[in-house]
């Protein structure tokens, strides 16, 4: 049994290669696209193919997933090959246009299918329709470890091999898919090597000496949220900075001034926690909707884990700008709060995710309508 389509994107990849087609990857900013895209761009390396670009999208001005501003960023390239990794299986839309601008796609995601499949070329996601595969939750990371897998066959030396899974372990669990089935033979495997890794980025957090006297699992999280720090003004990923980093030195520096930032960062996350609790004290809705102008999208995330585990409830959070706001949506287990977007879709411009952990877009003038849309949703269920 194989995850659909994976065969067919590794086909289609090694055709690109022979071809010399321009290659470009398209991934996630988080730690699962950070390492699908290194994992895919190691492969891709080793093969002889030509990366004319890695492109994360910026999620403060440009949003989640494929966007018009990235695709026009991007034209000058085509036609080539664009891989998109961790996202993409909503953008219906944009992938239309990728098409006509000279593109051809591939989707590999691991997010929810919203209704149908967006028009690339091939697409990968184990819940999409007709894939057989019967484990369901890989990060993305694991779907592009298998991936590499059949790509690289028997060029997959063992310390290739024990790299791209100890990326696909720390993804996997930064990602905080179960750690069952195939997830946990990743995990496994990628920690028991993680130690002695080569990329300098793992050894700089690992010399750490916070980190250094926890235990892997609790040393793994902590450099999973160190790497998710953001630097302003850059805009490639920390994640993918570091990680990608040749020398210990440099690599040292960089880890130092993250720690710097991680102090700041827990600062930003009371200071709206404590704004998110002022507003919150005398409703009683079923849902936490609130927004403001002043509040980090990278921090929304885990201010809605927090609330969310506080009160039990699904938290939408955003931050408001001009015209539009961008929200970051955490749910107590057993909800889908995807499906409840889906009842009010007409007041979003975009939203999806996991049915616990989802994003959202919405112009301003229509927040007040989707958060009553919302709370209306989840009384009559
Ligand atoms: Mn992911």
């Amino acid at each position: 049994m194989e995850i659909k389509n994976l065969k067919k994107a590794a086909t289609r990849i090694r055709k690109a290669i022979k071809n010399k087609e321009r290659i470009i990857i398209y991934g996630d900013s988080d730690m699962d696209g950070v390492c699908s895209v290194i994992i895919l761009k190691e492969c891709i390396k080793n093969l002889g193919g030509d990366i004319v670009e890695i492109y994360f999208p910026d999620r403060e001005t440009e949003g989640y997933g494929i966007n018009k501003i990235a695709l026009n960023n991007l034209r000058s390239h085509a036609p080539a090959l664009l891989i998109a990794l961790d996202l993409g299986i909503g953008n219906f839309k944009e992938v239309d246009i990728a098409n006509k601008m000279g593109f051809s796609v591939i989707i590999i995601d691991h997010h929810e299918i919203p209704d149908k499949v967006p028009n690339a070329d091939i697409v990968v996601d184990p819940k999409q329709e007709g894939d057989k595969y019967p484990f369901k939750l890989f990060a993305n990371v694991g779907l592009v470890y298998r991936l590499s897998v059949v790509l690289l066959k028997n060029k997959m030396t063992e310390s290739l091999r024990k790299d791209f899974l100890e990326l696909a372990a720390m993804a996997t669990i930064a990602d905080m898919m179960p750690q069952t089935d195939d997830n946990e033979e990743i995990i496994l495997e990628g920690l028991s090597s993680l130690r002695n890794s080569w990329r300098p980025g793992i050894q700089a957090l690992l010399e750490l000496e916070f980190i250094n006297s926890l235990s892997l699992m609790y040393q793994v999280n902590k450099m999973n949220s160190l790497m998710n720090l953001r630097d302003i003004g850059e805009k490639t990923p920390t994640a993918f900075r570091l990680l990608t980093i040749s020398n210990i030195e440099d690599a040292g520096r960089m880890v130092e001034k993250l720690l710097e930032k991680s102090i700041e960062k827990k600062r930003k996350i009371k200071d709206i926690l404590e704004q998110v609790e002022a507003r919150i004290s005398f409703k009683k809705n079923s849902i936490i909707f609130e927004g403001d102008s002043s509040w980090e999208l990278v921090l929304l995330g885990i201010v809605c884990s927090i609330t969310t585990q506080k009160h039990n409830k699904p938290v939408f959070l955003y931050r408001k700008d001009k015209e539009d706001s961008q929200g970051s949506i955490r749910a107590p287990k057993d909800h889908n709060v995807v499906e409840a977007m889906k009842t009010c879709s007409r007041y979003f411009m975009t939203y999806g995710g996991h049915p616990t952990a989802a994003g959202f877009r919405a112009k301003n003038k229509n927040l007040d309508k989707a958060k009553e849309c919302l709370i209306e949703y989840y009384y009559n269920k």
